[in-house]
């Protein structure tokens, strides 16, 4: 572009309509010469304009006070919640008409694409805290449809800490660093939220989900998103289904550990987003199906949980999820403030066809949005800030205001009007909120049936394997235990003793609280849902990352097999070693390593790999840092392999826990809880395969049940 801004919204909508928008608005620097923003050449930007050498700059000097004024008003606020963030552009495609369910036109062909800006966040931390905190993530969606934006404004956990939004500001703050010290930060483990949650019941299920694994995601790749509230589909003869949104990883939904995302978030607290910036630029587009659960609207009140209250799951095993459509992330942002940090997102912002339910947590989102865009973003012309236009042609009365782009012609902007015709005018196939019957008397309080707080808490601690339940009992070690006041823990162990006793006492144990007698409501619900557990999801090596760990006098051989057994499953592979640079093999062939111990850790790899050759395995068992490689790796839970003499290098860095009996057995594959060696062979097929496929199991679990004393 060269200058000014061309507004052509009437083009009709494509996959690409949105990336042919955006290009108007792309500057390319290349090759141009330096100018002032009022396009002045300038011939000097280094030195500012004095009265010799020596002397005062001179207050002519435009161009320092351009340059200066600019720099001095480049931040704005940031998001109040969810500051942290990653961006990225993709499609959505639906499989097949919805035409039954709901008119909106993006969920009827199949053969179309539209497109879509996701953006995916932390929500406690500010813009600069480390992605892998314990925490919700967020994950927001704006559909470029042809009938306008539709923003599915989703988390990563299918419920909410709070049932009204009255509550937000109260619960934001508890949990927000606090107020007089701004300690910690980016996480919920200290005293003031802890008071919220023990004085607020309804945050039991939310707590369970925020504790389990599903707080620390391995990627946002690899995490499912919810529109947390029911809304309603609405099709093209008025008729009404009540809706919940998922978006399904085809990755599967897989979590760090605990201690790798503690120091991951030390040694690269862009992890998350860097993860997904290289994922999109070799190729590996992130996919999510989006899953919808309908339920007519005679079923409302056929449930032990009210449909509308957003601290409950309709578990699929009741009323599954049906898969509708794949979203593809495919091209990374050319610029994170003008696209990411600038992206407006609205559960509001829907299009004909899709509507809300009375869910008292959605309806005070809605006012909330556009109130937090006019201070973030400088007023009410933030929907033509070039991400948040929609493709769909804009026109009405609305005009000026701060910054604003368009250049409406004519001399009405009111309605009715009869200088232009009444234009714009009213649409007869424009948006018709449903006409559902409301009436009731004012008051200021709660429905009854939103009272149960502990049935679903309980539902999903009953539905998690041993070694998630373990991770849970231990996340609350960690943030009870952050909690000064033995009072606030007290509470907290003796509100989750409606949960479940065991899971109390527990708790109870680790934070010095006295474990409760057994609670009678626990004994109300035994039920679980296999479809909450981590162990149920999809499993596969694809876009997965592997060290190999090498020195000089490596196997060359074996080292070729392994890349190529790694290459054939999706595997990603790097070449680990003390420095950068070529290393020579047994065999005379080199190879680069490309990582070094002091930029990368096993803690940026879901398996590592120790081929065989004396001289470099000798070498490694000298260096602490590999031994300590394998071993932090082998402690994760994760895939660890080794052949020929590299076996000695598993057990010199004494990786304990498991039986590893027959570790070093001859000539035979030795494959048990994810450790994987071989001695005495050339062709390495079967281990590369068997390497390959523990890796696609994301993590051995029952290892780190052995490691904590547990049989699995
Ligand atoms: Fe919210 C941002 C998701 C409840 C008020 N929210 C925000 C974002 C996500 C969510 C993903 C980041 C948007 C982006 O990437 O720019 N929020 C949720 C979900 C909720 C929820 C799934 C419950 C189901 N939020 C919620 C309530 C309120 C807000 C109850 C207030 C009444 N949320 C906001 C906000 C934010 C926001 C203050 C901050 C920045 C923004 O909106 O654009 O308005």
């Amino acid at each position: 572009m060269s200058g000014g801004f061309t507004l052509e919204q009437n083009r009709p909508p494509s996959e690409t309509a949105k990336q042919d928008q955006l290009k108007e608005y792309t500057v390319d620097h290349t090759n141009q010469p330096l100018t002032t923003n009022q396009g002045v050449k300038v011939t000097d930007t280094n030195d500012s304009l004095k009265a010799g050498g020596r002397g005062p700059t001179l207050m002519e000097d435009f161009h320092f006070r351009e340059k200066m004024t600019h720099f001095d008003h480049e931040r704005i606020p940031e998001r109040v919640v969810h500051a942290r963030g990653f961006g990225a552009h993709g499609v959505f495609q639906v499989y097949k008409p919805l035409t039954e369910y709901t008119s909106a036109k993006f969920l009827q062909d199949p053969s179309a694409q539209t497109p879509v800006f996701v953006r995916f966040s932390t929500v406690v931390g500010s813009r600069g805290s480390a992605d892998t905190v314990r925490d919700v993530r967020g994950f927001s969606t704006k559909f470029y449809t042809e009938e306008g934006n539709y923003d599915l404004v989703a988390n990563n956990m299918p419920v909410f800490f709070i049932q009204d939004a009255i509550k937000f500001p109260d619960m934001v703050h508890s949990i927000k660093p606090e107020p007089h010290n701004e300690i910690p930060q980016a996480s919920a483990a200290h005293d003031t939220f802890w008071d919220f949650v023990a004085s607020n019941t309804e945050t039991a299920h939310m707590i369970m989900w925020l504790l389990s694994d599903r707080g620390i995601p391995r990627s946002f790749r690899m995490m499912e998103g919810f529109g947390v509230h029911t809304f309603r589909l609405v099709n093209a003869q008025g008729k009404a289904t009540f809706v919940k949104f998922h978006w399904k990883p085809m990755l599967g939904v897989h979590s760090l550990v605990w201690d790798e995302a503690q120091k991951l978030a030390g040694k690269d607290p862009d992890v998350h987003r860097r993860d997904l910036y290289d994922a999109i630029n070799m190729g590996d587009f992130p996919e999510f199906e989006l899953g919808m659960q309908l339920l007519d609207e005679a079923d409302e009140f056929k449930f032990d949980f009210d449909i509308l209250d957003p601290t409950k799951i309709w578990p699929e095993e009741t009323i599954p999820v049906v898969k509708v459509g794949k979203m593809t992330l495919n091209r990374n942002v050319e610029n994170f403030f003008a696209e990411t940090e600038q992206v407006a997102f609205h559960p509001g912002n829907v299009v004909p066809g899709i509507d809300f339910t009375n869910d008292p947590l959605l309806q005070g989102r809605l006012f909330s949005y556009t109130d937090t865009q006019l201070i973030r973003l400088g007023g009410p012309n933030f929907h033509e800030i070039p991400i948040n236009r929609p493709v769909a042609p804009v026109h009405n009365n609305q005009r000026d205001g701060y910054h604003r782009m368009t250049i409406d012609r004519g001399v009405t902007s009111y309605s009715p009007n009869s200088i232009q015709g009444n234009s714009p005018f009213p649409a007869p196939d424009g948006y018709k909120h449903y006409a559902e019957k409301v009436e009731g008397k004012k008051i200021r309080a709660r429905s009854e049936s939103f009272n149960d707080h502990f049935s679903q808490a309980r539902l999903f601690w009953n539905s998690m394997s041993a070694i998630e339940q373990e991770h849970i009992v231990k996340a609350f070690h960690f943030e009870v235990g952050s909690v000064m006041s033995k009072e606030i823990r007290q509470r907290v162990v003796d509100m989750f003793n409606r949960v479940d006793n065991g899971l109390a006492v527990k708790i109870a144990e680790g934070v010095g609280a006295t474990p409760p007698a057994a609670s009678p409501e626990q004994a109300q619900t035994a039920a679980s849902s296999p479809a909450l557990s981590q162990m149920n999801t999809v499993k596969t090596a694809r876009t997965r990352k592997a060290a190999i760990v090498l020195d000089h006098g490596f196997s060359h051989n074996e080292v070729t097999q392994m890349l190529n057994a790694l290459n054939g499953a999706g595997v990603k592979a790097d070449i680990v070693a003390k420095r950068l640079g070529m290393y020579t093999s047994a065999e005379g062939p080199q190879i680069e390593a490309n990582k070094h111990f002091l930029n990368t850790a096993s803690v940026y790899y879901d398996a590592v790999y120790i081929p065989g050759g004396r001289q470099s395995v000798d070498a490694l068992q000298g260096n602490g840092d590999a031994l300590h490689f394998v071993n932090e790796a082998f402690k994760h839970a994760k895939t660890v392999g080794a052949s020929n003499e590299g076996v000695d290098l598993l057990a010199a860095s004494q990786i304990v826990g498991t039986t590893l009996a027959g570790i070093d057995a001859q000539g035979q594959l030795f494959n048990e809880m994810g450790t994987i060696s071989v001695r005495n062979a050339t062709d390495l097929a079967a281990f590369g395969t068997a390497f390959a496929d523990a890796i696609a199991q994301h993590r051995h679990w029952e290892r780190e049940m052995l490691l904590v004393g547990q049989v699995p």
